[in-house]
Parts: structure tokens; C-alpha cells; sequence
């Protein structure tokens, strides 16, 4: 028999990611993206199947996870094996923002599909993963952060995935559903969001080498994380499906580094030997050397990383640093990719692009670059 998978926010990075594994794994894989007006599907365009084909494996359904109906809806059509709640407002800065939305979609929206699989009495059918996130820790109470640690949230969506890892444990003990948490440290790769800090890094500097931006504004850039690669982490979230009982795991590399090293790093595969200098907001870093042909735009002494407190956050999540070693005892699970390659693979594609915008503004057919920050 064929496994159905229903997979909330597909159309983001773990999304994508984990459609395509799944597919390879031989699984129907059913979607739900929202209705944007343009399109939204960039991420998972390659594998999109034309609906009018025999037998397509890949469906997508129009939904949002503030909307009980709708879920219920999809839920009872679809008959799922296996629910992965990956959708989220999902950056931690803009939920200071907009922290009641933050609370419906990433708290509520879990405690809907969790209420839908009891209510369509798939409870011992369906299992269910939960994404839930190492900002949980927050103010972090013990290092490395492992299943055991305490919680401390520190943003508004910090506090909502912390109802959804709850509820999640909730309906697991109260209904005996397969329920689980993956704590997920942050993970990234070419297909992250452009204002996460990872992607903002490598795609303004590609930028910025190529003379289509001037200078990247950065927030806390002694922020330290532990940060793996996307497509290591979808692999354990399917794993974490397939045991005998739900457990909850954390799910890290045990390496941290800071935003700075990330900068660095990402102004080396492009040829760039940065210099800091200065101080907490006065903090600059400035071209040092260039080897190579991929930073035309630049020269020695540029100075092309600026602070801007705008980037800081009202409560902030200093440090991060996982253990993984339950994954890896009970699981056998273990990160293939490592940061330094994860960091050259986005390099790589956004200096692809930023090679293209470079090419067609020469020839003057300049593309607008968003500018969009976060
Ligand atoms: P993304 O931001 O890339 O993707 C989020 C997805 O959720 C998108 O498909 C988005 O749709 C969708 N979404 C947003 N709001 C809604 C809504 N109201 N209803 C339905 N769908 C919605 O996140 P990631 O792929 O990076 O992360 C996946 C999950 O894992 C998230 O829940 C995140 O909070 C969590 N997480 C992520 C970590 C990371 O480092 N990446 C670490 C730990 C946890 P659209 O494309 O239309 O915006
Ligand atoms: P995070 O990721 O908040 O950890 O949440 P993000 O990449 O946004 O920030 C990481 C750290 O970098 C610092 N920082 C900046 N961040 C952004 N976005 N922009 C900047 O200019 C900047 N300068 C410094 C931040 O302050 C922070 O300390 C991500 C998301 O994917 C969540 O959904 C997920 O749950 C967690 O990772 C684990």
C-alpha cells in the first residue's frame, strides 16, 4: 500500500525538501500552500506534477492553518499516514511584530490538526510530527541543550511552538496518539529564506561582490548557533515517523559558531578577506584582500558590513548549542553535511544568481534586486 503523507508549509525550505524525499521513498504527498497573489511555489516547482497526468504523486491543496474547516476538510479527504506540521510564521524578529497572528498559525494551527485527526478518528491511524524549534531554550538554563533542558521562550514565536511542543505531548499521552517533537536547531541551504541570517549573508555579499548591493546591515552579530544543513534534517524527521513509539528528539549538529564567523566564512568563498574593526554598533568590516574573479565590484578598503540596531531583537537568544547523541544512539542519525560545506553550497547558487542580474544589467535590462531586509 501506498503511504500518504500530508505535509503543512511545503512550500517552504524543510518543506520542499522533505516533499522530495518523500517521493523518493515512494510516498502520495499531499500539500497545503496558501493563496498568494503570485506565485509562491518556487521551492517545489521542480517536482510539481501536472494534475491531468495518470496517477500524479504529488498534490497540492489550498489552506492555512488558521482555518479549523479547511484542515478538517483536507484531512478527512486525504486519510493521511503520516501529518508533518512544518507551516509557521516562522521568523522569530517578525513575531515581535505580529504576535497574535504568530499565536494563531504556529500554536492554534497545531492544536487544529491535532484536533481534526481526533475528531475524523484517525488517531490511530495518522502520526504526526510536530516542528518544533531550538528557541524554545531561549535564555538557555543548561549547555548543550538536550531533551531534558528546560525551556525558556524569549519571542511571541518562541512561546507559541512552545503550546505546539505541549499540545503535541498532550494528545500523545491523553488519546495514545504517535505524536512527536522534532527540537530542530537551525538548519539552512540554498533554499532558506532570504532574510534569515545565513541567506541574507551569502546572497548580500554575492550581491554585493557582484556591485548590485553596497553594504550588508547586520543585526547581532555575536549571536552564536548551531547550524546544519536542511536537507540532513528532513531525513530525521521521516525517521522519527518510522519507530516503534513517539518520541520527542533533539536534533542538532553539537558545533557552534558566530555570525561573524558565517560572514567571514561566506566572504572567503568568494575571494574576500574581510578586517573587522570597531565596536558593538560601530562595528565594521571592510575588505582586506581579494583573490580571484567573482567580487569585480570590489576593491581593498570597501567597507561592506555595517550594524544596524534595527536588526536587534527586544529579547534575544544569545547562544545555542545542541546534543544530539539520542538521535544518534536510538536513531542512528548523524548530519552528513557540515556548516563550512553547507555555507560554500549557498555561496555557490546565490552567486549564480547574482552573476545573471549582473550580466543582464550590463547588457541594460537591470532586474529589480529586493532590497527586503530582516
Ligand atoms: P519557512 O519559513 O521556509 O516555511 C514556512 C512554511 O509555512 C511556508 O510554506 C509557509 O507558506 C507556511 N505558512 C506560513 N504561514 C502559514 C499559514 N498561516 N498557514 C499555512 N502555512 C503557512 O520555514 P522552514 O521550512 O525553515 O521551517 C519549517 C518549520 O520548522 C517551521 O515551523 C519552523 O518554525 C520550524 N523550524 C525551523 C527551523 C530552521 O532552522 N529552519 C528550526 C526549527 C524549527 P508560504 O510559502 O506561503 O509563506
Ligand atoms: P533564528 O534565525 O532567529 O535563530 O530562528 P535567524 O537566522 O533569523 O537569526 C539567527 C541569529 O542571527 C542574529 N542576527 C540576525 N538575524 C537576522 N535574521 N537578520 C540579521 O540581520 C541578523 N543579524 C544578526 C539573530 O539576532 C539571531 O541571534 C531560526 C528560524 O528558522 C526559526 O523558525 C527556528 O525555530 C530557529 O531558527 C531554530
Amino acid at each position: 500500500m501506498t503511504k500518504k503523507a500530508l505535509i503543512t508549509g511545503i512550500t517552504g525550505q524543510d518543506g520542499s525538501y522533505l516533499a522530495e524525499f518523500l517521493l523518493e521513498k515512494g510516498y502520495e504527498v499531499h500539500g497545503i500552500k496558501r493563496r498568494a497573489s503570485s506565485f509562491n511555489t518556487q521551492r517545489i516547482d521542480h517536482i510539481y506534477q501536472d494534475p491531468h497526468v495518470p496517477n500524479p504523486k504529488l498534490h497540492l491543496h489550498y489552506g492555512d492553518l488558521s482555518d479549523t474547516s479547511n484542515l478538517t476538510r483536507i484531512i478527512q479527504e486525504v486519510q493521511p499516514d503520516e501529518v508533518y506540521n512544518l507551516g509557521a510564521q516562522s521568523h522569530v524578529a517578525v513575531s515581535f511584530e505580529s504576535p497574535e497572528y504568530t499565536a494563531d498559525v504556529d500554536a492554534i494551527g497545531t492544536l487544529r490538526l491535532l484536533e481534526a485527526i481526533r475528531f475524523l478518528g484517525l488517531e490511530k491511524k495518522t502520526r504526526f510530527y510536530q516542528a518544533s524549534t531550538s528557541e524554545l531554550y531561549g535564555l538557555v538554563q543548561e549547555t548543550p541543550q538536550r531533551e531534558t533542558t528546560p525551556f525558556h521562550p524569549r519571542s511571541p514565536y518562541a512561546v507559541a511552538k512552545l503550546y505546539s511542543y505541549w499540545i503535541t505531548v498532550n494528545y500523545r499521552e491523553a488519546y495514545g496518539m504517535y505524536a512527536c517533537n522534532g527540537i530542530l536547531f537551525n538548519h539552512e541551504s540554498p533554499r532558506r529564506g532570504e532574510t534569515f541570517v545565513t541567506r541574507k549573508i551569502t546572497r548580500g555579499l554575492a550581491n554585493i561582490a557582484q556591485g548590485l548591493e553596497d553594504c550588508l546591515y547586520m543585526g547581532n552579530i555575536d549571536s552564536l548557533r548551531d547550524w546544519g544543513h536542511a536537507k540532513d534534517y528532513v531525513r530525521m524527521q521521516w525517521l522519527m515517523l518510522q519507530q516503534e513509539n513517539p518520541e520527542d528528539f533533539v536534533i542538532a549538529t553539537g558545533v557552534q559558531y558566530s555570525v561573524r564567523q558565517f560572514i567571514e566564512w561566506s566572504a572567503a568563498e568568494l575571494g574576500i578577506t574581510l578586517e573587522f574593526t570597531g565596536e558593538g554598533v560601530d562595528e565594521i568590516a571592510s575588505v582586506k584582500a581579494i583573490q580571484g574573479e567573482n567580487a569585480p565590484a570590489l576593491k581593498p578598503g570597501d567597507v561592506i558590513m555595517r550594524i544596524d540596531p534595527q536588526y536587534f531583537r527586544p529579547a534575544e537568544v544569545e547562544t545555542l548549542l545542541g546534543d544530539p547523541s539520542n538521535a544518534k544512539t536510538k536513531l542512528g542519525w548523524e548530519p552528513e553535511l557540515t556548516v563550512q560545506e553547507m555555507c560554500a553550497e549557498m555561496v555557490v547558487e546565490d552567486l549564480k544568481t547574482a552573476k545573471r542580474h549582473a550580466l543582464l544589467k550590463e547588457h541594460g535590462y537591470e532586474l529589480p534586486v529586493s532590497l527586503e531586509n530582516g
